[in-house]
């Protein structure tokens, strides 16, 4: 969580220097997607939508890969065949149907492990993302879909956007779902743990939305102090899941502060990095 915060950072700044053209802070999501990809481990096929950037580093992702997309150097960055994590996709909730059948192709291939779709809030609402959950449902697809609910859908707040939560939305659809906290990477562990287990065991779909709450702006192009209080911009910084989690594992005594120390080392070393590479 800690080396996603850094390279987060440090993306943030280069864009404002020139060096990338764009960027989508993942920043107050950490404990939702660290406990997510490594509840799921490393084998199912992972569809990301295009911040999931914790998720891309326990993939293997390399922080220089993770940011050659929006450097305008590569078209994806990474090699998705390899580290079984797809390329980002822009045109929101289109992957959910390309994961839903990516599964069905590997079940036909007698090759069957599952699939794992990741999407915000926003992106539900697209069409696709309906045609893709009831497809799941009636082939019984083994596709776990991990719903990130920041609360908006760039500008627009989610209470204006959906009637039900997207757990109760699944069910309609005949899958499973749970809905969880996800400031605290255990409680995502857990969720995401059971969840993957019915995927693999029942053979069928479920859906973990995890309520987390978005710290910066939509992209590096947006000032969500135009449309978002004050109050609710505080809230997420005071909530942030990357400090929290470091202060609980320090007051259970699990970690010390020679070990945070290190990591801290290894995020400037990393940011250096990044930093001499971009410019
Ligand atoms: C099909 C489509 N329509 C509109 C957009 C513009 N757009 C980009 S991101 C976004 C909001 C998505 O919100 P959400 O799914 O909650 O994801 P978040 O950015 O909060 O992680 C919109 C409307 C798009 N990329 N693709
Ligand atoms: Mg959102």
């Amino acid at each position: 969580m800690l080396l996603a915060r850094g390279v987060d950072e440090e993306a943030r700044q280069l864009q404002r220097q020139g060096a990338l053209d764009h960027w989508l802070s993942c920043q107050g999501q950490e404990a939702a997607q660290v406990g997510s990809a490594l509840a799921v481990g490393p084998t199912p096929a992972v569809f990301p939508t295009y911040r999931e950037h914790a998720v891309a580093l326990v993939r293997g992702v390399t922080p220089e890969e993770l940011l050659a997309q929006w450097a305008g150097r590569t078209f994806c960055g990474w090699d998705p065949h390899r580290l079984r994590f797809f390329p980002t996709t822009v045109v929101l909730a289109a992957h959910t149907l390309h994961g839903v059948g990516y599964s069905i192709g590997q079940r036909l291939q007698e090759r069957e492990d599952f699939v794992v779709v990741y999407i915000g809030d926003g992106a539900t609402s697209e069409g696709d993302m309906s045609e893709a959950m009831n497809l799941a449902a009636v082939e019984s697809a083994s596709v776990l879909f991990v719903c990130q609910n920041n609360g908006w859908a760039i500008s627009k707040p989610a209470e204006e956007q959906m009637r039900t939560s997207l757990a109760q939305r699944a069910r309609g659809f005949g899958i499973e779902s749970v809905r969880v906290p996800g400031r605290d990477p255990e409680t995502v562990f857990s969720a995401c743990s059971r969840a993957a287990a019915h995927v693999r065991g029942e053979r069928a779909p479920y859906l973990v939305e995890i309520l987390v709450r978005r710290i910066n702006g939509h992209t590096t192009s947006d000032a969500q102090e135009v449309y978002r209080s004050r109050d609710d911009i505080a809230r997420a910084r005071a909530t942030d899941p990357v400090t929290a989690y470091a202060a609980r594992l320090s007051s259970l005594g699990l970690v010390d502060t020679a070990w945070l120390d290190g990591i801290d080392a290894e995020v400037r070393e990393l940011r250096a990095r990044l930093m001499k590479e971009y410019e």
